[in-house]
């Protein structure tokens, strides 16, 4: 420890001065810049001058500046005529507008309102090192800042982040540090989809077994096991207390808190836990997700009262204008087989089940109404028509479903998942969906909110704003996954919301993030995604691209992935042999890339020896056995239920197979979705007498230290699988 302080000391002693860079690289990028002619040093004796010296902004500056400094900063009502940082009010500036003017008398922050404040502290932050944001003590003895001056104003009102809190449970804190993060970047919409099938995340007092039960999964909970939660009781909850703290927590920020009751599909944390509020009937067809019976009934009149008390405790907890009932993805069969669903339908003089969907959302709409609060929800509430106009739509399938709402004169949030989903790759060698596109960091920043769409200006003021959404089914594992999928996307989705169309160029976005941004990030404390090299082979050489100039890529030569001791690449590599070298880049500490081999060579072979298989298991219609005998690795066949403790699949080979290790993968080919959580492996060399092998540990099991050849593989169920079925997958030999 001794000797850290030690070095940290002596680096930072040739610090103790510093000089901000040349080019400031803001993020998002300002509407007006302009740099100015010499420079304003900051040193002992500033002030930051606030008419109130308890104003939240002026003290929050004043905490990350003395984070740095090695005097302390002083917050006064006093003016000052020189070495001040001084805030002023224009009421004639737009909302959330700043000026930023750095000139060698002093800085000023002038706004309208406090957002704005807030975001010209946000601006000016950027001028610093940017350990600014880490609290680690610099003790700088001064700094000098370039003359500047900015004029700045958001593009959108609404500039937004959407968390699914239910698939995986953020605790409070957690949830505090994604508030700095988005606010750091002038984001001020915090959409927590608080509820789906797999968790109840809010206390509503006047049914507690929303969150007694519903918060939790679990093998004896109420909402089964699923997304690698295995045996393992999995949850939590905000209490209303909680949630108030967070919700003061973001004001201070100019962070709202939009709260989502995802209805009536969606919620099986609610449907599992309430009595009586489904139909009670059955249908084969498994929701979006693989979930059943989590529909509510909207033919009885008692759902509505029940609804009405849970958005009247939403409504009153939060003070967002906005109540998002979600309204997605919705499975009809329940209504159409439903008595009081069909006399509703005869009432109303419907003649298909999803016309109920439009009955339903307008019922939500009015009691959202009663409460002083305007409907929010998925593209999926304007499928049936007539919403009023305030409701607003956000839009997730498509641009054309915004098109759609904007077309009706709703109010509109582009959160289109070809775009914007922060669960989808970055790259197909990532982890993550893809099934609305594979989303790297410049394809998210090529989107523009109003494309393919030919507005009227009228029709364009529509388009309130954007918002990225992260879906959690994936977030469990690895540890801080979350934040790898997030950002640095989040800082493109930061600039399509606030800055200038024409001002929008991802070559200069992107030597802005690679100058200086990634280093605010990594002293923010983000574990965010490191982008890998490219390599290819070519003349007996790989030849590897950094991914940015000063970036630091690693290698090793036999496979795994390499380390912080791992060489460093400096030119290219000459080998015969490259199957196996690795290259991820570093960052900073703790920070690497996927490792990457070449694109344009096999990286593996795996034996692919003669199988059958055979099992008990019952597979979903059109799934063949013959299917995981294939080493075709990205097919995979799925059982019709969950499995049953003995039930078994064994992989019988022709000849006995020399090999070290077999891989058994189950779930997904891609991703950790529906595979054995509870049961192990084991092998035989006769293809009689079996010997255990491992457990299934997040759904995959290895052989190894294998004495002689393998004749056959057994998987062993013990229990039910976490999820709705169970896939099975071609094996791995080595
Ligand atoms: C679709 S987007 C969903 C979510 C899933 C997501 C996974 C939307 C309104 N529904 O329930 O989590 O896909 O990418």
């Amino acid at each position: 420890m001794k000797k850290t302080i030690l070095t940290i000391a002596m680096i930072l002693g040739s610090l103790a001065t510093g000089w901000c860079d040349s080019q400031p690289n803001i993020i998002p990028a300002p509407q007006k810049m302009q740099m100015g002619e010499g420079t304003f040093v900051v040193k002992k004796g500033l002030t930051i001058v606030s008419k109130d010296v308890k104003d939240f902004s002026a003290n929050y500056l004043q905490d990350k500046l003395d984070d740095v400094f090695d005097f302390p900063i002083a917050v006064s009502a006093q003016a000052k005529a020189q070495g001040c940082i001084t805030f002023a009010t224009d009421k004639s500036l737009p909302q959330e507008g700043y000026r930023l003017d750095v000139t060698d008398a002093g800085i000023t922050i002038v706004s309208a309102d406090e957002a704005g404040k807030y975001y010209g502290v946000q601006t000016l932050l950027q001028l610093f090192p940017a350990e600014v944001y880490s609290g680690e003590h610099l003790r700088l003895k001064e700094y000098a800042i370039g003359a500047l001056s900015v004029e700045d104003a958001p593009r959108f009102g609404y500039r937004g982040f959407m968390l699914d809190v239910s698939r995986t449970f953020f605790e409070l804190e957690y949830l505090r540090n994604y508030i700095d993060w988005m606010s750091n970047h002038k984001l001020n919409r915090l959409h927590l989809h608080l509820t789906d099938d797999n968790g109840w995340r809010i206390e509503i007092k006047k049914y507690p077994e929303l969150t007694g039960k519903g918060a939790w999964r679990g093998k004896n909970e109420v909402i089964p096991p699923t997304y690698l939660s295995g045996s393992e009781r999995y949850g939590g909850y905000y209490t209303q207390k909680e949630m108030k703290e967070l919700i003061a927590y973001a004001q201070k920020r100019n962070v709202m808190i939009i709260p989502e009751f995802d209805l009536p599909g969606h919620a099986l944390s609610s449907t599992a836990v309430l009595k009586d509020v489904t139909c009670g009937t059955k249908t084969e067809k498994a929701s979006a997700c693989g979930e059943f019976d989590n529909v509510w009934c909207v033919g009885k009149e008692s759902n509505y009262r029940i609804i009405d008390d849970i958005i009247k405790e939403l409504a009153d907890l939060f003070p967002s204008p906005y109540i998002n009932i979600g309204g997605d993805e919705v499975v009809f069969d329940y209504w159409a087989q439903c008595p009081e669903c069909q006399a509703l339908m005869k009432k109303e003089g419907y003649e298909k089940a999803e016309e109920l969907h439009g009955y339903f959302v307008k019922r939500m709409e009015s009691i959202i109404a009663k409460h002083g609060k305007v409907m929010m929800g998925w593209d999926d509430i304007q499928d049936n028509g007539g919403l009023r106009p305030t409701s607003t739509v956000v839009a997730w399938r498509s641009q054309a479903k915004g098109l759609e709402s904007i077309k009706h004169g709703q109010p509109t949030v582009m959160q289109t998942g070809d775009y914007l989903y922060l669960d989808m790759q970055y790259s197909s060698v990532e982890r993550g969906h893809n099934w609305a596109s594979i989303i790297p960091l410049d394809r998210m920043y090529s989107y523009e909110p109003y494309q393919d769409m030919q507005l009227t200006p009228e029709e364009e003021k529509l388009v309130i704003g954007v918002q990225a959404g992260l879906w959690t089914e994936l977030m469990q594992f690895p540890p801080r996954f979350a934040e790898y999928q997030v950002y640095p996307r989040l800082c493109a989705l930061a600039e399509i919301g606030w800055s200038a169309k024409e001002h929008k160029n991802y070559a200069d976005f992107y030597s802005r993030m690679v100058n200086k941004h990634y280093d605010r990030l990594y002293a923010m404390g983000i574990a965010f995604r490191v982008e890998p090299p490219k390599v290819v082979y070519q003349d007996a050489q790989l030849k590897v691209t950094l991914p940015y100039p000063s970036a630091v890529v690693r290698y090793t030569m036999d496979g795994t992935e390499p380390t912080v001791t791992s060489p460093v690449v400096s030119g290219n590599i000459v080998t015969d042999a490259p199957q196996k070298f690795r290259f991820s880049t570093f960052f900073g500490r703790g920070l690497h890339s996927v490792a990457v081999g070449a694109e344009n060579v096999e990286l593996h072979r795996y034996l692919t020896p003669e199988v059958s298989v055979t099992s008990d298991i019952e597979l979903q219609k059109n799934n063949k056995l013959e299917t995981i005998t294939t080493y075709n690795f990205s097919k995979m066949i799925r059982s019709k239920t969950k499995v049953k403790a003995g039930q078994t699949l064994t992989y019988t080979f022709k000849e006995p197979v020399a090999c070290t290790t077999i891989h058994v993968p189950t779930g997904y080919a891609t991703l950790p979705f529906y595979g054995v959580s509870d049961g192990y492996v084991e092998y035989s060399y006769d293809g009689v007498n079996f010997i255990k092998g491992e457990d299934f540990h997040h759904y995959h099991a290895y052989i190894r230290n294998l004495e002689a050849p393998v004749k056959a593989v057994r998987i062993v169920i013990t229990d039910a699988n976490d999820g709705w079925s169970c896939c099975f997958q071609n094996l791995k030999i080595e």
